[in-house]
C-alpha cells in the first residue's frame, strides 16, 4: 500500500497530463532566453499575478532570495514576520549571500503584520547609525500562522505604508492561489500592492519543480542577473516548465476540494480525545494540531506510529503535527488518516 502522505504538499507527483506535456515540450537554451515552453509559463504567470514579467526559478526558496538581492544592497534591512518562511527556512540566504539584516516583528496568528509595528520597524533616513530599510516582506498564505490567507485590503495598506517610506514590498506567494480560491478573489488583486511576488507550481499546483518570481520587466531583468549569481540559470527548462503550464491551465481552481478536505480531515480529527486542533482553522490547506499535554506518547512516538499505519504526517515542534491536503488526497484517505489517528491514540 502506498503512504498516504501528509507532510506536506510539495510531495505532490506530476499529473499524467503533465507528465505528457514535459515529454513532448518544445525546447530551448533558456540562459539564451530561446526556450519557448518557460517563456510561456512566464507571459501565463505573469499575466495571472497581474505584473509585467516573470522569471522561471528552480524554486521558491530561489525566488525569494533573488527577490531580495534585486531589491536590496548590502547592509540594507528587509522587515519581515518572525515566522515567515524567508527567516525560519530558508537557511539565512538573504543574509549570508546578500548581507541583508532581517529585522523581525510579531507575526499575529492570522500571518499579519501589526501596520503600526511595520512602521515603528522603518528607520529614519539620514542618520548613518542606521541601515537603510529597503524591504518589507509578507508570505500569502502564511505557512506557519496555520496556511492564512492574507486579504486583499490588508495587503493593500502594508502596500501602502511601505511605498510611503520608499520602501519596497515582495510577497512570498508560495501558496497564493490557495489564498486566491479561499479568499474569492484573483491571486493579481493579492499581489497588486506587491511591487515582486514569488508563488511556487511545486506545492498544491502539483508541478515537479519551480517557481516564478514576477513583477516589472525592470526588476525581472535584475534579478535575472541575481538568478545568474545563484546558479539558478537552467538550460533546456522548457521540459519543466511544460508541467508548470499545466499547472497554471488546470490546477487552481481545484486547490478548493483541498480546503474542503482538509476541513473535514480537521472536523473528524477535533472529535479525538487527546487532540486540539488549532482555533479557527484550517484557512486553506493545512491542519495544525497538537497533543494533549496530558498524551502519553511525545510527537515523534505519533509520527512513527501513524507512519507503521501507511501515514506521514509532519512535525511542527515536540508535540505539534502539520497535514497538508493536496491533490493526492482523496475522501478515502482523509477517513484511513482519521482512523490511523484512533488507533494510533486510543
Ligand atoms: N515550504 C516547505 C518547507 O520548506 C517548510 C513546506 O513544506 O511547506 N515560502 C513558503 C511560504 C513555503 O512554505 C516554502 C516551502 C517556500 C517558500 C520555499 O519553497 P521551495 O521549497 O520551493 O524552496
Amino acid at each position: 500500500m502506498e503512504n498516504i502522505d501528509l507532510r506536506s504538499d510539495t510531495v505532490t507527483q506530476p499529473t499524467p497530463e503533465m507528465r505528457a506535456a514535459m515529454a513532448q515540450a518544445v525546447v530551448g537554451d533558456d540562459v539564451y532566453g530561446e526556450d519557448p515552453t518557460v517563456n510561456r509559463l512566464q507571459d501565463l504567470g505573469a499575466a495571472m499575478v497581474g505584473k509585467e514579467a516573470a522569471l522561471f526559478v528552480p524554486s521558491g526558496t530561489m525566488g525569494n532570495l533573488a527577490a531580495v538581492l534585486t531589491h536590496c544592497q548590502r547592509g540594507d534591512e528587509a522587515i519581515l514576520g518572525d515566522k515567515a518562511h524567508v527567516f525560519l527556512n530558508e537557511a539565512g540566504g538573504a543574509s549570508a549571500l546578500g548581507g541583508v539584516a532581517m529585522r523581525l516583528i510579531p507575526n499575529q496568528p492570522d500571518g499579519t503584520l501589526d501596520l503600526e509595528a511595520v512602521r515603528e520597524a522603518i528607520r529614519p533616513r539620514g542618520n548613518p547609525h542606521y541601515p537603510i530599510s529597503r524591504l518589507v516582506a509578507l508570505e500569502n498564505t502564511h505557512n506557519r500562522c496555520g496556511g492564512a490567507p492574507l486579504s486583499v485590503e490588508y495587503t493593500r495598506a502594508v502596500g501602502e505604508l511601505v511605498h510611503e517610506h520608499g520602501l519596497s514590498l515582495h510577497l512570498d506567494g508560495a501558496r497564493l492561489f490557495n489564498a486566491a480560491v479561499a479568499l474569492g478573489v484573483s491571486a493579481a488583486e493579492l499581489a497588486a500592492p506587491a511591487d515582486s511576488v514569488t508563488f511556487c507550481l511545486s506545492k498544491g499546483l502539483s508541478a515537479p519543480v519551480g517557481s516564478l518570481l514576477c513583477g516589472s520587466r525592470q526588476f525581472v531583468e535584475h534579478a535575472l542577473r541575481a538568478r545568474k549569481q545563484l546558479g539558478g540559470g537552467m538550460r533546456q527548462a522548457g521540459i519543466l516548465a511544460a508541467a508548470g503550464i499545466v499547472a497554471l491551465e488546470t490546477m487552481v481552481d481545484r486547490l478548493a476540494e483541498d480546503h474542503h478536505r482538509a476541513a473535514r480531515l480537521a472536523a473528524s480529527l477535533a472529535s479525538i480525545p487527546g487532540l486540539i486542533l488549532d482555533p479557527d482553522t484550517p484557512k486553506t490547506n493545512m491542519v495544525f494540531l497538537s497533543l494533549a499535554e496530558d498524551s502519553p506518547l511525545d510527537g515523534k512516538q505519533v509520527s512513527a506510529r501513524l507512519a507503521a499505519c501507511g501515514v506521514l504526517v509532519g512535525s511542527d515542534g515536540p508535540r505539534r503535527f502539520r497535514l497538508v491536503a493536496h491533490y493526492w488526497i482523496d475522501d478515502q484517505d482523509v477517513d484511513l488518516a482519521v482512523a490511523a489517528f484512533k488507533t494510533v491514540l486510543e
